[in-house]
């Protein structure tokens, strides 16, 4: 059978890429044409994105891509972290550098917006976990800080969306990536009138919502010249990584809660997928979300610290002058004594801290833990960490759904940590299997594909997943260790 190309452009907060999707109608391959560092760009004290050279990367990725795949490729279309957003004028004119969620003037904005309205029906509005680094709180500070740029913004657009834009002129936000934004009503499926009103930031500049696989037209024609690759279709995908990560999860279970995911990366995003959103007052108390996936699911879950720790304590450990890549952090952590010092990993002082490593010895003393010292003790604390913290955010998600979670499937970069995978499975006390490494990307091209007519339902996208990628499983051991381990946790750990 003749084989279609469908290329994802997938951003992460680390680094992107440029991937083609080679589907042969039953299973499919990836292959990266193109990848590029990201990052956070220090600018006068606050914490941007690049997103001009990020633009400049994509065209080089789809050069190189259409070189390669010519006439197979049949369209392309972006991922994205969440929440981030750029603002246009009138005009098309960028509004300022945009921001990383992670800059600090939202620091205190949630105590401030939650005064304005109430967390209850800010939560009834939008079923979204409250984190400052929401889009909803990201405006609230433009607002304060510079409403004059705020008062000539005349499009709202998240990060994939302003590449969408970029490279066939769309100005839509794409559904997955909306649920993000703790604007947008789950119930209406619109942005939410009421929230914008009350919190008085301009309606007008929030266009239309589309559902992921909407093909948004053909590639600019300056584009195509540039990158010599034909006019293809550009289709949004699920914008939100996490929600093509999720989409592309090897499982035969779906439309069931008895299974759990981690899409593991800078975040791990731990939960269920679920056919409506749940806003109850446990759902609110627990403080966990509601975002938008395909064919209308949503994924309760909770944004955990994530691989960010480690990815944070390596780059202290290169300021001290030592480079360490991550198997050998992960066998540094393999060889350190097991439980020596546990932590809160999702205290606030971890989401932005200059330095990862202080950070960390100053939880630990303020709590009483032995301080880690050693690379190999830091990061086995802080992998220990997450996977107790794992295990509190799925019995959580149980009570809310009344179903048990048989199986955490693992997906993303971070499942490349086979010592973490382990600990999560011995932490929960049920297998793990591990993999896609690569699932945003499948995600991603397996939408395409599906916009394009060659595949049919999420179960089937998932077969074909299943049968494209080599998987590994993790059976739980050692359970008495990790009992007495979470009682200590849970001693630490309140709430
Ligand atoms: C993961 C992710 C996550 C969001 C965060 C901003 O990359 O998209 O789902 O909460 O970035």
């Amino acid at each position: 059978m003749a084989e279609n190309v469908y290329l994802a452009i997938d951003l992460g907060a680390e680094s992107g890429r440029v991937i083609a999707g080679i589907y042969n109608g039953e299973t499919i391959r990836l292959e990266e044409m193109h990848r590029f560092p990201n990052g956070p760009v220090n600018v006068a004290g606050t914490r941007r994105w690049d997103l001009i050279g990020l633009w400049r990367e994509i065209q080089e990725g789809l050069r190189v891509a259409g070189q390669q795949y010519g006439d197979q490729i049949v369209s392309c279309g972006v991922d994205s972290w969440g929440v981030d957003y750029v603002l246009l004028t009138e005009k098309d004119e960028l509004i300022g550098q945009p921001y990383n969620y992670r800059d600090s003037r939202t620091d205190g904005i949630l105590e401030h917006a939650t005064t304005r309205v109430p967390r209850h029906e800010i939560f009834a509005e939008t079923g979204l976990q409250f984190m400052q680094i929401n889009s909803l709180y990201q405006l609230i500070a433009m607002q304060l800080n510079d409403p004059e740029l705020l008062g000539i913004a005349d499009r709202f657009l998240m990060v994939a969306d302003f590449f969408h834009w970029l490279l066939c002129g769309s100005k839509v936000v794409e559904f997955t990536n909306a649920t993000t934004s703790q604007l947008y009503n789950p119930t209406n499926r619109d942005w939410s009138a009421e929230l914008l009103r009350r919190f008085e930031i301009p309606a007008k500049i929030f266009p239309q919502v589309v559902p992921p696989g909407t093909k948004l037209g053909a590639l600019r024609n300056d584009v195509s010249k540039q990158t010599g690759i034909s006019r293809i279709d550009v289709v949004a995908p699920a914008t939100h990584d996490t929600g093509a990560a999720v989409a592309a999860v090897p499982t035969d279970r779906t439309g069931k809660a008895n299974w759990a995911y981690i899409s593991s990366g800078t975040w791990s995003l731990i939960g269920v997928e679920v056919q409506d959103a749940i806003l109850s007052a446990e759902a609110l108390s627990q403080n966990v979300t509601n975002e938008g996936g395909i064919d209308g699911t949503y994924r309760l879950l909770k944004n955990v610290m994530g691989l960010w720790l480690v990815q944070e304590c390596r780059r202290s450990f290169e300021r001290q002058g030592k480079s360490i890549d991550y198997t050998q952090l992960t066998q540094l952590a393999t060889d350190a004594t097991p439980f020596r010092s546990i932590i809160d990993v999702d205290d606030a002082r971890f989401l932005g801290p200059d330095n990862m490593v202080a950070a960390i010895q100053e939880w630990c003393t303020e709590h009483n833990e032995p301080v880690p010292e050693t690379e190999g003790q830091l990061v086995r604390c802080a992998l220990e960490s997450l996977a107790l913290r794992y295990r509190t955010v799925l019995r959580g998600i149980e009570k809310l759904t009344g179903e048990t979670v048989e199986v955490i499937h693992i997906v993303g970069g971070g499942c490349k940590n086979t010592l973490l995978n382990q600990f999560t499975a011995d932490a929960c006390g049920v297998p793990v299997i591990a993999g896609p490494i690569e699932a945003t990307a499948l995600g991603n091209v397996l939408i395409q594909a599906r916009a394009a007519g060659e595949i049919g339902t999420l179960s089937e996208i998932r077969s074909v997943v299943k049968a494209s990628c080599e998987l590994e499983t993790f059976e739980p051991q050692n359970p008495a260790d990790w009992e007495a381990a979470l009682s200590r946790y849970q001693k630490l750990v309140k709430g």
